[in-house]
């Protein structure tokens, strides 16, 4: 075992942040629900068809006076959690970041200075969190050469365009992040199907790894990243969303979970899990060597909803009160 994965396997449970241009759309287009009954608010651009230049225009509804990501990185320290990840691009293709690779970025399309990434990155620095970034390094929905799985949005992709997104956006991208906002904690790729399967080659997944150890040796990599589950490529594993440990295992792993439905904010979610079930979720993977990465999914306006503040609370209480740090 690395010794980089040493705070992790200490951590055991942490913060996921699901934020994005779709988290203004609330998981409804013009009047219309979410296309496919059981689907994520944070997929509605692709599953309701939104022209690219229509979704760009949900930036304008974020409420910047009210937006205060330092909330986040409170709420998550009160709570017991011991690291944050953040969407800082997710399948939509929306940097959160001021990038300046490309101008299709959340600052760029909301006209604002404002750069909720490198003010979480502060935050978390201030309060002693653990930062790491969810990067959808294969589907990306607003570069033409990028994938998405079915080919319906971005259409037929060669090779050689799918590396020209890859050596032009994502890599650079990825620069940005693991040079500008300090320590990086974890890089958290998302993709649940082996390589093999996709349009990606191996030597390029293999440039992800040495551009983040170059980087940010300290760095974990998720097993979403694509390539096999062996130390040298991945810290640890992730398993399906919603999916709990039903052995003990070895290495380093987590489940990354929901609280409702959605991991993007949506104001159609109905069935919220107890604070119970997800107290159980958290406890027993940790029972089982594993970890728990819970999402909450912010408003527009910055502003996380009560029922997820709630189930955060009860949580942090019991391990405040009876937890062993
Ligand atoms: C993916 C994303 O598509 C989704 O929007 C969210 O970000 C989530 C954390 O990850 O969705 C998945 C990924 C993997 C599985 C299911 C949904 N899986 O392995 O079962």
């Amino acid at each position: 075992q690395s010794p980089r994965t040493e705070w992790f396997e200490e951590a055991r449970y942490g913060m996921f942040i699901h934020w994005g241009l779709y988290s203004a759309a609330e998981g409804l287009w013009k009047g219309e629900k979410l296309r496919y009954a059981n689907n994520y608010a944070e997929w509605i651009r692709y599953r309701n068809r939104i022209s690219k230049e229509e979704y760009g225009e949900l930036a304008k509804r974020f409420v910047w006076d009210k937006i205060n990501p330092e909330e986040w990185v409170l709420l998550a320290k009160k709570s017991g959690m011991k690291y944050i990840i953040i969407t800082s691009k997710h399948h939509d293709g929306v940097a959160l970041w001021d990038t300046k690779v490309g101008d299709y970025s959340l600052p760029k399309l909301s006209g604002t200075n404002r750069d909720v990434i490198k003010e979480i990155a502060e935050a978390c620095r201030k309060h002693d969190m653990k930062l790491g970034f969810y990067y959808s390094h294969w589907l990306d929905w607003e570069h033409p050469y990028a994938w998405d799985h079915n080919q319906e949005l971005t259409g037929y992709v060669t090779d050689e365009q799918f590396n020209q997104y890859w050596q032009e956006k994502a890599i650079p991208q990825m620069r940005e992040l693991l040079t500008n906002y300090g320590d990086i904690a974890i890089m958290w790729f998302d993709m649940w199907i082996p390589y093999e399967k996709t349009i990606f080659k191996r030597e390029q997944l293999e440039q992800a790894v040495a551009l983040i150890r170059e980087l940010q040796p300290n760095c974990l990599i998720n097993s979403r990243l694509g390539l096999p589950t062996d130390a040298k490529y991945v810290d640890f594993e992730t398993l399906g969303d919603n999916q709990f440990g039903t052995s003990y295992v070895d290495h380093p792993w987590e489940t990354p979970g929901t609280i409702a439905h959605s991991w993007g904010y949506s104001g159609q979610e109905k069935n919220w899990k107890s604070s119970g079930q997800l107290f159980e979720s958290l406890i027993s993977n940790v029972a089982l060597n594993g970890g728990f990465t819970l999402n909450i999914g912010p408003r527009a306006n910055g502003a996380v909803p009560y029922e997820s503040i709630s189930r955060l609370n009860d949580i942090g209480q019991w391990l405040n009160n009876y937890g062993e740090a």
